[in-house]
């Protein structure tokens, strides 16, 4: 047998910087936010986000048998230099370090495997785990399983981390007792509103609503096609992602602690500055893969990586 506290510690020795659980039921609001989102087209052209959406609310649909989610986040705070090299553009945190799917991946594997050890072999449970593609609404279980609440930027907000976390969660068949969560109401952000104030693109159009087609980290990651001229000049110099809805928030300043996980520090991938004229001159996917290779920069492809550098060349190093 094993107990909620015995999968925390497992979870704490797997590297996990935070382990919360909770039970697979339908979370009405979040179901009905979710629902309103994609309604509204907020989503743009993230297709898989409107595929799978009766399973996307409703973990009991995720695996036969579940009984728990095991949700879990890492800390991956890196903090920024003062100035930006001069013809470079700066890469958003999460991203300056190695890819976090395969950091993730990892760390739960060996988690399930010393959960099944610890349970012994007569009744292994069984166990599938998802990190940020799987059909979950991550942030609205995290806060379920009390790792934190959302944020009027939509960011699920810890108190001793802030937002800095990667959150991935394991479905599981073991009975274990649930944390206990608290509403989102956006009520711990109070009257503040710099997140929404802040962004540069009005990006977020309600507490805790991003319209992603506005999001300087979808126009700079996720999509394929150009960026609407009105925004590129609002994109300063970020080449890929954007953190100043996470920058400008309170908990933040008060929370931010640098990541004790060596995969997520700058010098194990891409860094913090990119150099716009470097990538530029790229002419092959080799070339491209020499410098992103094993790192979340891969998923902007060349052609995207290419178009955010002259973005980013365009606008002269400014903003960001
Ligand atoms: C699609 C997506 C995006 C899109 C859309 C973002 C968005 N806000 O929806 C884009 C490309 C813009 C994006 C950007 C970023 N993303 Co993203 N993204 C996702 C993804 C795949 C799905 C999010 C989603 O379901 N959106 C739909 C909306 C409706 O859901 P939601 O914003 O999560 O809101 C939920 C709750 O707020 C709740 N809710 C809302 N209102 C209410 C009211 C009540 C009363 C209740 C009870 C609940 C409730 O219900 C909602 C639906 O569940 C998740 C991974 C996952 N599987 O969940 C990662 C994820 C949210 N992203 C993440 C990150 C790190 C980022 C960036 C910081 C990356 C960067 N630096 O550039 C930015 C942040 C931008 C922002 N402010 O959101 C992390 C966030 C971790 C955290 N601490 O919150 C996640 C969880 C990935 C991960 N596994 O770590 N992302
Ligand atoms: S990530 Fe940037 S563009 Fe997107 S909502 Fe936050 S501040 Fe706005
Ligand atoms: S900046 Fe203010 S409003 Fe936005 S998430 Fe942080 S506390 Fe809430």
């Amino acid at each position: 047998m094993i107990d909620s506290e015995h999968v925390k510690q497992l979870a704490r020795d797997a590297g996990f910087d935070l382990c919360g659980i909770t039970t697979p039921e339908i979370i009405p609001d979040a179901r009905a936010a979710y629902e309103r989102w994609l309604a509204n087209s907020y989503h743009g052209e993230l297709d898989y986000m409107a595929r799978d959406t009766g399973r996307r609310t409703d973990p009991s649909k995720l695996m036969p048998g579940i009984r728990s989610i095991i949700m879990l986040a890492m800390n991956y705070y890196q903090p920024d230099s003062e100035t930006i090299p001069d013809g470079h553009g700066r890469v958003s945190k999460y991203a300056r370090g190695r890819d976090y799917h395969k950091v993730i991946e990892k760390k739960t594997k060996r988690l399930i495997a010393s959960i099944r050890e610890a349970v012994g072999a007569d009744d292994p449970p069984e166990c599938r785990w998802f990190v940020d593609f799987g059909p979950m609404l991550e942030r609205a279980y995290a806060q379920k399983a009390g790792l934190g609440y959302v944020g009027k930027n939509s960011m699920l907000i810890n108190r001793k981390y802030g937002s800095w976390l990667f959150l991935s969660e394991i479905v599981t068949s073991l009975e274990l007792a649930p944390d206990s969560s608290s509403a989102i109401d956006h009520g711990k952000c109070g009257k503040c509103r710099a997140c929404i104030v802040q962004c540069p693109t009005e990006a977020i159009v309600a507490d805790g609503v991003v319209d992603a087609r506005k999001c300087i980290s979808y126009l700079t990651i996720e999509q394929p096609s150009e960026v609407p001229a009105e925004l590129e000049a609002k994109i300063g110099s970020m080449i890929f992602g954007c953190d100043i809805c996470q920058v400008s928030c309170p908990h933040n300043n008060r929370r931010s602690h640098v990541s004790r996980h060596p995969e997520f520090a700058p010098e194990a991938g891409v860094g913090e500055f990119v150099d716009a004229r470097k990538v530029l001159a790229m002419e092959s996917r080799e070339e491209f893969l020499e410098l992103t290779s094993g790192t979340p920069l891969t998923r902007a492809k060349l052609a995207g990586l290419q178009r955010n550098a002259s973005i980013v060349l365009k606008n002269g190093g400014e903003g960001g």
